[in-house]
């Protein structure tokens, strides 16, 4: 059986084959992902991002266990930054999900960052892509909160959960600007925390000023060790994903991502292109520097073959 064929019965070492190819953009990847696109759309996404230790992995790991319980079927991509330094938290990941390791409804797959410090790894759409595919109903992507990783989650997203906890340096000033705004649910984690209520009611206040609706259900507290407050946050979770589903929300936000998609390879083979060591780009250089041009009208030069 070939390997999109494997992935779409259901084979996880097919599909665990076809996220290394995705990953490692090795030859057939490509291929493979033409076959499986007319199979995705039919997973809610959903991205899990905040500060490192915020309890993401914990939360994921009760949500599991509630998606279980109501028989969605659940994969979860854990976005390491790739730095060796951060290998432990990887590994304390992996300890945890491990819960479901005998488990055929659940897989979890890690995949380095690449890139800059917790950005997503390019080819994380497409690794969720082959999860639904091949037949999971529920997706997870979590990633650490930091600038461009959160623009990037909540684009491969169909719904984007942003965790903050009690206690700690992580309060919400200390938030990067643009990570709340990303949100379509909040979520105060370690809930059984004492400091939880306070954080709850400054996020509440940042995010009224902020001109956010509908706040009191979109802020949730949950304790996810304790296993509080689980069950409802899937609930919105479900509901949310119904509701866009049923509006059109879903597919406008599905066809924005392929667009992105597209414009992000784009940029990417023109990037390829584009020569490092040429007599123009010398002859561009001393341009700039004698005061002659821009650096965006030596780059329009560039791309035009060197009309100004
Ligand atoms: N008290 C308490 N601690 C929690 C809770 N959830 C997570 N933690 C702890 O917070 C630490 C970081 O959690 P983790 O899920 O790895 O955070 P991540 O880096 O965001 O994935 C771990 O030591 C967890 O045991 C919770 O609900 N209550
Ligand atoms: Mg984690």
């Amino acid at each position: 059986m070939d390997m999109a064929a494997g992935i779409l019965a259901g084979d996880m070492r097919a599909l665990a084959r076809g996220l290394t190819l995705v990953e490692e953009r090795l030859p057939g990847a490509r291929e493979l992902c033409v076959k499986l696109a007319p199979h995705t759309g039919r997973a809610l996404r959903v991205g899990v991002t905040g500060a490192p230790g915020a309890g993401k992995s914990t939360l994921i790991d009760a949500l599991i266990r509630a998606a279980r319980a109501r028989g969605e079927r659940v994969a979860v991509l854990a976005v390491d930054p790739s730095s060796p330094r951060t290998g432990g938290a990887l590994l304390g990941d992996r300890v945890r999900m491990t819960s479901h390791a005998n488990d055929d409804g659940v897989f979890v797959r890690s995949m380095a960052s690449r890139g800059a410090l917790g950005a997503l790894a390019p080819n994380a759409g497409e690794a969720l892509d082959l999860f639904d595919a091949a037949g999971f109903t529920l997706l997870f992507v979590e990633s650490v909160g930091a600038g461009q990783a959160d623009v990037d989650i909540a684009a491969e997203s169909d719904i984007t959960l942003v965790l903050s906890a009690p206690g700690g340096g992580d309060s919400i000033q200390a938030m990067k600007s643009g990570i709340l705004e990303i949100a379509d649910l909040w979520v105060v984690s370690k809930g059984d925390n004492p400091q939880a209520a306070a954080l709850k009611h400054e996020l509440l206040a940042m995010l009224a000023l902020g001109g956010a609706d509908q706040l009191e259900e979109r802020v949730c507290v949950v304790a996810a060790l304790a296993n509080q407050g689980v069950e409802e946050l899937l609930a919105k979770m479900l509901a949310a994903g119904a509701a866009a589903r049923a509006d059109g929300a879903f597919a406008a936000r599905r066809r924005q991502r392929v667009r992105r998609r597209i414009l992000a390879a784009a940029a990417e083979l023109c990037a390829e292109k584009l020569p490092t060591d040429t007599p123009l780009l010398t002859e561009l250089e001393a341009r700039i520097r004698a005061g002659d041009l821009s650096v965006v009208g030596a780059a329009r030069a560039l791309l035009s073959g060197g009309n100004v």
